[in-house]
């Protein structure tokens, strides 16, 4: 029963997003990314695995990535290394291993010249000012252009200059690689001309496309294009800043490609292709046409009007409290907002927020839905869930609901609408729902647990007590039609 109901609903967001011939957004491929993000991180290929790190931070896993790269940074002798441990774990938020970075900048026989520079230009940061601009002489060009772009980002211009300048070098397309790639990130429009001039003429393969990658996070709509073949590129290293680039400046057409891409031999290029998903999907959830804090292309899978906000009535709030010193993996999702609507007709919404993204390791999240208000049917036996009509839970961040009294369900052809988007999850339902002086009335109570498994001992969890609430009814409104039978 409760298989027919999943692939149901795997049929039905297929169909939906068929329907709406726009690129939807898929749950289940983000929970995809972010598990092989996980792997990545935790592999022994050492930067493959910051770069998994940072597209967790991107996932909102920042926590995690503090607490298992701090452990590994406390350890690690290696300058380089250092470097890039301590750069995702500011990434994710924590500044701390910043002083460590200032001493290999300082320090004159470290292994790390290039790469402290472009580690500090990653996190937006300098270190120490004279130190960054001391490198600024080095005879290598890479610490110099890194340096440099370090000291132009924190806002000074006569280093934005050099890197430019440095874009026009003749006969080095190494040094005008490497300025095209930062002049990606902190350039503008007036940096296309040179820089598609590079890309159209380089000899090397690996310096065409880089150009090609900076144009396109400029802005540039075929450089794009170019950027997506290459994601074909028989040259790995080319095939993974393609995935890299589309994660700054892809969009939803993008996504199957990526999808595929994860399966890569290469396992950076799936690195970078699991953060290109992540990254697209974040940009996807930032829509929200109508301001009702659900972003449209969830409202595109729930079945509510994404151009007329819903009226959505809060009945539980918690400030966040982190996970302090303790495994975010070890936690429950914490639960620190939850909200009820009438969308219209037999039309409810539920969204649930959590402090953090809500973990696809081991996770459950029940939420204990009494729709009528006779405990007497829906759930029988045990007190605490007596009278339940509907549990709309969640397992791994997916959606796996239980129905109780399936007489209250309105509309059987449609499935539950249930999803987990980063540190939100959403449900929507067709159901019968007690009605009183024009407001719906539920009761519900929460319960968010965490499951033991390689890193959690044991199972833990934290409830919300009993709510009645009640939300207007909006009689008259117009709906998203669910039928989508063909
Ligand atoms: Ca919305
Ligand atoms: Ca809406």
């Amino acid at each position: 029963m409760r298989v027919r109901q999943a692939s149901a609903t795997i049929l039905w967001l297929l169909l939906g997003a068929m329907t709406w011939g726009q690129a939807a957004f898929e749950p289940e491929l983000r929970l995809r990314a972010v598990t092989l993000l996980r792997k990545g991180m935790a592999s022994d290929e050492f930067w493959p695995s910051m770069h998994a790190a940072e597209a967790l931070t991107a996932a909102g896993f920042g926590a995690c990535v503090i607490y298992d790269l701090k452990p590994r940074l406390a350890v690690e002798t290696d300058d380089q290394k250092r470097c890039g441990l301590s750069r995702e774990i500011m990434r994710a938020g924590d500044l701390s291993p910043l002083p460590g970075m200032v001493k290999i900048l300082t320090d004159p026989d470290t292994s790390a010249p290039v790469h402290v520079c472009e580690s500090l230009f990653k996190v937006h940061q300098v270190g120490d000012l004279a130190a960054m601009r001391a490198h600024l002489a080095s005879e290598t060009t890479s610490e110099e252009l890194m340096a440099a772009a370090a000291l132009a980002r924190s806002g000074q211009t006569a280093e934005l200059k050099r890197v430019r300048e440095r874009l026009l070098a003749p006969n080095d397309e190494t040094t005008r690689r490497i300025a095209a790639w930062i002049l990606g990130q902190i350039g503008t429009r007036d940096d296309w001309p040179a820089i598609q001039q590079l890309a159209e003429s380089a000899e090397d393969p690996l310096a065409s496309s880089f150009a090609w990658n900076a144009l396109a996070k400029l802005g540039h709509e075929q450089a794009r294009e170019r950027v997506f073949a290459n994601l074909a590129s028989e040259d790995k290293t080319i095939r993974t800043y393609s995935a890299q680039t589309l994660g700054v400046c892809g969009g939803g057409a993008e996504l199957a490609a990526l999808a595929s891409a994860l399966g890569d031999t290469n396992p950076d290029t799936a690195i970078r292709a699991a953060e290109a998903i992540v990254r697209i999907t974040g940009r996807m959830l930032d829509q929200d046409t109508d301001g009702d804090s659900i972003p449209d292309c969830v409202e595109a899978l729930l079945g509510t009007p994404s151009d007329d906000a819903e009226v959505l009535t809060r009945y539980y709030e918690a400030a966040p409290k982190g996970p302090g010193a303790a495994d975010p993996e070890a936690l429950p999702g914490e639960i620190v907002g939850a909200w009820f609507g009438h969308v219209g007709g037999d039309r409810y919404v539920w969204v649930y927020e959590f402090g953090t993204a809500l973990s696809e390791q081991n996770t459950v999240f029940h939420a204990y839905a009494r729709l009528d208000e006779d405990d007497k049917t829906g759930r029988q036996g045990a007190e605490f869930a007596q009278g339940v009509d509907v549990m709309y839970s969640f397992k791994d961040a997916r959606s796996d609901p239980r129905v109780f009294a399936e007489s209250l369900r309105r509309n059987p052809g449609a499935p539950i609408r249930a999803l987990v988007a980063g540190s939100r999850a959403y449900v929507c339902d067709d159901v019968t729902v007690t009605q009183k002086d024009g407001n719906a009335e539920i009761r519900v109570h929460l319960l968010s647990e965490r499951y033991p498994n390689a890193r959690t001992e044991k199972k833990v969890g934290k409830g919300t007590p009993l709510t009645t609430v009640s939300a207007p009814l909006r009689p008259g409104r117009a709906l998203p039609a669910l039928s989508r039978k063909r």
